[in-house]
């Protein structure tokens, strides 16, 4: 047993302390409590919203250099911590402990990396259509911005709406994930520890209410949401509605191609990666499998020996090669997925049944289910779990059509030594990412990310797109 975090929301600077109703449990062991956790209010947001509405104006035009130094110290701190922090990630999610430090080492690169983007606003020079008048166009902060972050990154999303907000010279206020608020609060504390001035940078800790009360602010500009598709749509329509900028990132369902010409071992190792690597628990996860006749049943055989094989256990356990589901709730959404692909006639080659483990913990065991039809439920809604579906298809363009069918299209992965193939497959993969001999999941933090279709809306998230959200472009004409 470790020690239980008391957690305090940020605002202006300071740990606001209040009631903790709430708590964070280790879904690997649930006996522990890993922090007890307030329960903001819409009064919590006000404050928070004032804080970062008055930092604005000394933040955003302060130096640069300001705002680069700061995030790459707190990038520093990050790498530098990346043990405990990835410890306590893991902890708290569930996903291995391998996976929270490497989650917590892209956190601090992504930090690292805005430290630079600040020094690299720019903006154009342009002649005019009338003589002697001449045009510039600017980059400027915006202001306040609301982000709400998601459980299954609870470390690494909050850095990549954080730190692209704060180097362009915005405030923010943030909600973390109810069920991992600990890990973004250390986020938080971090940046308040490298130097971050007061108000720049507030968390209220909560429930949908607080969610709800910073999509409803007058006082909030911009809204970047990562999460499921039903609250999206209630945040998209809140922005609206007063003409705040928004930037949402849902689900997925996810296709990876598996065509005859691949190479078998290469395949099933992208395959048990994409679908079954952090629980499954990841939007850009694979989540159906479209095989190609020939090299179906060999497939089909070989995953299931590895996916059988995996290891399944405490997180923080080094032998443990997939921890638990976050919570109750998402391993019975598996389990019930699992009941639903078997009711449409699917049959599970693997797993499928509930796992008898030592600990009292929210366990899945990674299931794989062959034999499945395009049009079935397990291949459009999302499971967000260690579960994944095969298609057999009988060429490239059924396999396509297949992979594009869904209302979903955030990453799309094809395997094949077929250069005419991924080229094709590159063009026409109706997704915002697609991954050709890689795994749908695992992205670089420099480049832009993002979906097409119900996966996304509004800008693209991290690398050289973010500025595009978090700054507003100023024209300016003047005449001599
Ligand atoms: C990844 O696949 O490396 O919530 C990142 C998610 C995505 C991030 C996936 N927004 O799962």
């Amino acid at each position: 047993m470790t020690e239980t975090i008391e957690l305090c929301h940020w605002i202006n600077g300071e740990k606001v302390s209040a009631d903790r109703p709430g708590e964070s449990l280790n879904p690997s062991d649930t006996r522990e409590v890993v922090a007890r956790t307030p329960d903001g209010s819409a009064d919590e947001v006000d404050a928070a919203v004032a804080a970062a509405k008055a930092a604005f104006p000394s933040w955003s035009e302060a130096s640069p250099e300001l705002r680069s130094d700061i995030l790459d110290r707190a990038g520093t701190l990050v790498m530098e911590r990346r043990e405990v922090l990835g410890r306590l990630l893991s902890r708290e999610e569930g996903k291995t402990l391998a996976e929270g430090i490497g989650e917590t080492v892209r956190a601090g690169r992504v930090l690292k990396y805005f430290a630079g983007e600040a020094l690299r606003v720019h903006g154009q020079n342009l002649a005019s259509v009338r003589p002697g008048v001449e045009i510039q166009t600017y980059r400027q902060a915006v202001g306040v911005y609301g982000l709400i972050t998601p459980w299954n990154f609870p470390v690494a999303i909050p850095a990549w709406k954080a730190a692209p907000a704060l180097a362009f010279g915005n405030t923010v206020v943030m909600k973390p994930a109810g069920l991992t608020p600990a890990t973004a609060e250390a986020l938080i504390a971090i940046l308040h520890e490298a130097g971050l001035p007061k108000g720049v940078l507030n968390m209220v800790i909560g429930r949908g209410r607080v969610g709800q009360a910073i999509v409803d602010h007058p006082d909030v500009d911009g809204l970047s949401f990562t999460g499921s598709q039903g609250v999206g749509a209630g945040v998209a329509m809140g922005a609206v509605k007063r003409q705040a900028r928004v930037q949402l990132e849902m689900g997925g369902k996810n296709p990876l191609i598996v065509l005859d010409d691949a190479d078998l071992d290469r395949a099933v190792q992208i395959a048990l990666d994409g679908s079954f690597f952090a629980t499954g628990q990841r939007c850009t996860a694979s989540s159906r499998l479209i095989v190609q006749d020939g090299i179906h049943d060999r497939f089909v055989t070989a995953l299931a020996e590895r996916v059988a094989a995996l290891r399944v256990g405490d997180a923080l356990d080094p032998q443990t090669q997939m921890g638990p589901a976050v919570s109750e709730d998402q391993m019975e959404t598996s389990y019930r997925y699992i009941e639903v692909a078997r009711g449409e006639g699917g049959r599970i080659v693997t797993g499928g049944t509930r796992l008898q483990m030592e600990k009292p913990g929210w366990y899945v065991q990674p299931t794989l289910i062959a034999d499945t039809e395009a049009g079935m439920r397990i291949n459009h809604e999302e499971v967000f779990g260690p579960v994944a579906s095969t298609i057999r298809v009988k060429d490239y363009d059924q396999a396509l059509e297949i992979a594009n069918g869904v209302e979903f299209g955030l990453s799309a992965g094809l395997v094949t030594s077929s250069l005419k193939h991924a080229r094709d497959f590159q063009r026409r993969a109706r997704a915002g990412m697609t991954m050709v001999n890689l795994p749908t999941a695992g992205v670089d933090y420099h480049v832009p990310f993002g979906g097409s279709k119900s996966s996304s809306y509004g800008a693209r998230e991290q690398g050289f797109a973010a500025v595009e959200f978090f700054t507003q472009t100023k024209t300016s004409y003047s005449a001599g």
